[in-house]
């Protein structure tokens, strides 16, 4: 180990001392000690040796020893003792500008932030508004920050592909040059993370295509440059494709770079039993190419329903298209009303009132309020004297609003135990409860699931929020059988959110299908903290549709008597 190396973990142990909240006397010694390391002139093993003989200035035996020990060993027990009792998230935290290590011990303590993802979605909760030495204007510095940190990293959330493709695909669509144009890749599978955005054209004049598509405003340089392909890295760092290929092969590119490769791979053996060739070019009867004018008709030349995108995955879609038992996917209009919406009242930033006219704006009939209980202290959560007030507001909104009928909800934390944290009482006064695990996330897998099954079977509970408490890119669920959870769900009629949160995305799309299978029903929740939070209700769309389900078994898909109905049968 070098000297720059040396310095650097004495730095760091001295960062780690100071997130582990010790004597700030303890750990300036050990960044004070780096410096006095870095001015001196001498070469590393001569310093050893003066240190041996305590001749150092600044620097104790105790410091000459680990000091020692780095150079000689290149590790040190202590560091890596060290590093192990922090989470290592909390480094990535560092980086972000005006976060030093007594903010993000604050973070991680007060919080529980482990990581930048989590970071980046407690500013989304507004939580940092409220944090002693924080506040709006810090949040909203922290989130540039991050900002600029995830440039550099590997995937994207589903909803910041979307927000980067619609402009693209916009001005593509308006050039001259552009027959049809369509976005391809996990992004039209509606992936729940994203590494690239894929695009397909149909022109004849690929140069023309592709030079506007290197200068489209967001993007900060071409990467790669070929005849009728172009990748260009946008202004946040994410890379976009742009194939252009001429009109009659535009179906056959289409759904080549849709994907997914193990979808395709089906496909292409299917074409083969049937003595044809599919490739992204075209599909060859012998040396014959047979002409497909969209996706539908490829499908058809295989003798197979025309599969949606979002069923793409290999996922028994084939056979089902084969079968004519696909799924009959519904899209948003479907979508009448919203569950799962935070107000002032605990951590949103906008009051009942105003969420309730945007739900009207977007045309929702109904709209379900579930502010944070008692025990999400972190939340402003709503004890029971705080409660009653609230539902004098609702009440009197829901009477004076037309066109839109408030339900009145909460989102009580399910204890350690598995009990919700009001009493009966408390829990018969709502129109709904949702019920949501928001700490104690390092329970057992036996005792994580004993936790949702007790909750799934409390007579007042009416859906269990995001079941398995990922949060995408930055959190992995908890260990928890989710097999068990959704059996006790169908069990109990209980109705499982379907978390549209982007962030979330929580019932995963892969466990749709075993639900389904056990009879349960769903609920797509935007947990909406704010006016434009409602809007992610597309995103659990998606997840519904990824999931194969159908509107008959999503609650919201209701009319607002019909929910009604349901709601009080819990
Ligand atoms: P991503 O970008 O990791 O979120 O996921 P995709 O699915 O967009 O993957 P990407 O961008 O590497 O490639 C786009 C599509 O191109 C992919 O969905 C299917 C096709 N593709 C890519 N690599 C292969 C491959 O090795 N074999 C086949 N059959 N297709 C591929
Ligand atoms: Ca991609
Ligand atoms: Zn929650």
């Amino acid at each position: 180990m070098d000297k720059k190396e040396i310095t650097h973990v004495l730095q760091e142990i001295g960062t780690l001392l100071e997130l582990q909240g010790e004597n700030p006397f303890k750990s300036r010694a050990y960044v004070n000690a780096a410096r006095a390391l870095e001015l001196l002139p001498d070469a590393l093993p001569s310093l050893v040796e003066r240190m041996k003989s305590h001749q150092v200035k600044g620097i104790g035996k105790a410091l000459a020893e680990k000091i020692t020990e780095l150079a000689a060993t290149g590790k040190l027990a202590y560091h890596e003792k060290l590093k192990a009792s922090v989470p290592a998230g909390l480094l990535d935290i560092l980086q972000v500008p005006g976060l030093g290590p007594k903010k993000t011990r604050l973070l991680w303590t007060q919080l529980g932030i482990e990581s930048l993802g989590e970071l980046e979605y407690a500013c989304n909760e507004n939580r940092l508004v409220v944090l002693e030495g924080f506040g709006a204007r810090s949040q909203e510095k922290v989130l540039q920050g991050i900002e600029r940190l995830k440039r550099f990293r590997g995937r994207y959330h589903l909803s910041a592909a979307r927000q980067r493709a619609a402009p693209l695909l916009e001005h593509l669509a308006r050039h001259p040059a552009t027959r049809r144009l369509s976005i391809a890749g996990s992004l039209r599978r509606c992936r729940e993370t994203i590494r690239d955005l894929d695009l397909v054209a149909a022109s004849a004049a690929p140069a023309a295509l592709l030079d506007a598509f290197a200068s489209l405003p967001g993007v900060e340089r071409v990467e790669e440059r070929e005849e009728t392909r172009a990748t260009v890295i946008l202004d946040n760092g994410m890379r976009a494709e742009l194939h252009v290929v001429p009109d009659a092969a535009f179906p056959f590119a289409l759904l080549a770079l849709t994907g997914s490769a193990e979808h395709t791979a089906l496909l292409r053996q299917r074409a083969r039993a049937r003595g044809l060739t599919l490739t992204k070019d075209g599909l060859l009867q012998g040396d014959r190419p047979l002409a497909c004018a969209d996706e539908a008709a490829i499908y058809q030349a295989l003798d197979l329903a025309f599969i949606p995108p979002e069923l793409r995955e290999d996922y028994g879609e084939v056979v089902a298209a084969e079968a004519g038992s696909l799924p009959r996917l519904f899209d948003e209009t479907a979508v009448r009303g919203i569950f799962h919406v935070h107000t002032t009242w605990s951590d949103g930033a906008a009051g009942a009132e105003a969420m309730a006219l945007r739900a009207r704006e977007l045309g929702y009939a109904y709209l379900g309020i579930s502010d944070h209980s008692k025990s999400a202290f972190y939340a402003r959560g709503l004890d029971e004297e705080r409660v009653r007030q609230q539902a004098a507001e609702l009440a009197a909104l829901d009477a004076r609003l037309e066109g839109i009928r408030i339900f009145r909800g909460i989102e009580a934390d399910i204890l350690p135990d598995g009990r919700l944290d009001y009493d009966d009482d408390v829990l018969a006064s709502f129109d709904f409860v949702i019920g949501s695990v928001h700490s104690h996330f390092n329970l057992s897998e036996g005792e994580m699931t004993a936790r949702l099954c007790r909750a799934l079977s409390n007579p007042y509970l009416t859906m269990l929020g995001h079941p398995t408490g990922r949060l995408l890119l930055a959190r992995d669920p908890y260990s928890v059988d989710m097999h068990a959870v959704i059996d006790a769900a169908a069990e109990h009629g209980k109705i499982i959110e379907i978390n549209a949160n982007p962030h979330r995305l929580d019932l995963d799309w892969r466990l749709c299908r075993y639900a389904t299978e056990r009879g349960a029903r769903f609920s797509i929740n935007p947990d909406a903290h704010h006016l434009d939070g409602l809007a992610d209700t597309a995103y659990g769309v998606a997840v519904a549709r990824k999931g194969w389900l159908e509107a008959g078994q999503v609650v919201t898909t209701l009319d607002a008597e019909e929910v009604a109905a349901a709601l009080a049968r819990r």
